[in-house]
């Protein structure tokens, strides 16, 4: 059982007061207490940006990827040891601009990982510049004049390039983001989680008020497997109008459950065979 105290570090998080990704690292704090994720069973990657911060206060093995690179490195830890839960942080910059072709690769290869986008439209950490889900029109340092881009929309691209679990949460809901954080570790599969997640300090349209006020859960009668469905409804946002919750889920083989070198034994039971590189690595000195 995995203890809220035994997953916190010496560091104290440094985020600005108020920071959506203080309620992202509760919710996934909370998780791993309600699922007995550890350092035992569970592997974390990040990106660079203030959502990578996460690895440094929570007490599990991880690695800090290149920007835009958290994605590859997680399917590269799944492949190794697929008994692993495998987590990657990744920030709207990180995962759709910098790293947006491992983004739609990993999708349609339906690798069994989970991406947890912190999705501040900004780049926060190089101090609020416009992102690839900046709005059209957007003022920010970058685009003084407002954005000429159209933003991306991460879960119609995840849908379209065959992600079998999509779904969003709002950050400032803790439990309604707990709840889908454990829903997407569920799932076998890709699951992509865009989290909304407020910038206070650069970001003053997607504010925490603005998704109080706008966001909605799905529910009722929708049906998360009707892939029309979800593409259209994917395409809804503006006022009252932005939902929150699973968007697809769908059944298919994952990756990892394909290739018959991992899907019997983790490769890390295999014994590795193991080569002196010396001679290799001297060619490049
Ligand atoms: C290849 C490369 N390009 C640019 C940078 C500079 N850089 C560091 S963080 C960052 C933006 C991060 O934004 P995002 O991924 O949205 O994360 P956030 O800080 O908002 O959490 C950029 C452009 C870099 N480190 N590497
Ligand atoms: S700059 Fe924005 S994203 Fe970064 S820690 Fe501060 S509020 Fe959070």
């Amino acid at each position: 059982m995995t203890k809220l105290e035994e997953l916190t570090t010496k560091c104290s998080p440094n985020w600005c007061p108020g920071c959506g990704n203080i309620a992202i690292w509760a919710a996934f704090k909370n998780s791993a207490v309600k699922k007995g994720w550890d350092n035992t069973n569970t592997a974390l990657v990040a990106g660079i940006g203030c959502h990578g911060h996460i690895l440094n206060f929570t007490k599990i093995t991880s690695l800090e990827g290149l920007h835009g690179r958290p994605v590859p490195v997680a399917t590269g830890i799944k492949l190794a040891n697929n008994r692993l839960n495998v987590f990657a942080f990744t920030g709207d910059g990180d995962c759709l601009g910098e790293g947006g072709n491992h983004f739609v690769h990993a999708c349609r290869r339906n690798h069994d990982i989970n991406v947890f986008i912190h999705d501040n439209a900004i780049y926060g950490l190089t101090t609020g510049q416009t992102s690839p889900t900046s709005p059209h029109n957007y003022k920010s340092k970058s685009t003084p004049q407002g954005n000429p881009d159209y933003p991306i929309n991460p879960i119609a691209v995840a849908i379209a390039s065959g992600a079998t679990f999509v779904a969003r949460a709002y950050a400032g809901d803790i439990q309604g983001t707990t709840d889908l954080m454990i829903k997407a570790n569920e799932h076998k599969g890709i699951s992509i989680l865009d989290i909304l997640q407020p910038c206070v300090t650069w970001n003053k349209e997607q504010t925490h008020d603005f998704y109080r006020a706008n966001t909605y859960y799905l529910g009722g009668d929708y049906d998360v497997k009707n892939k029309e469905a979800a593409f259209k409804k994917s395409l809804e946002w503006g006022e009252k109008q932005i939902p929150i919750g699973v968007f697809y889920e769908v059944d298919e083989p994952s990756y990892e459950s394909q290739i018959p070198q991992v899907k019997e034994n983790p490769l890390v039971d295999n014994n590795p065979v193991r080569k002196d590189l010396t001679d290799l690595f001297e060619e490049f000195v």
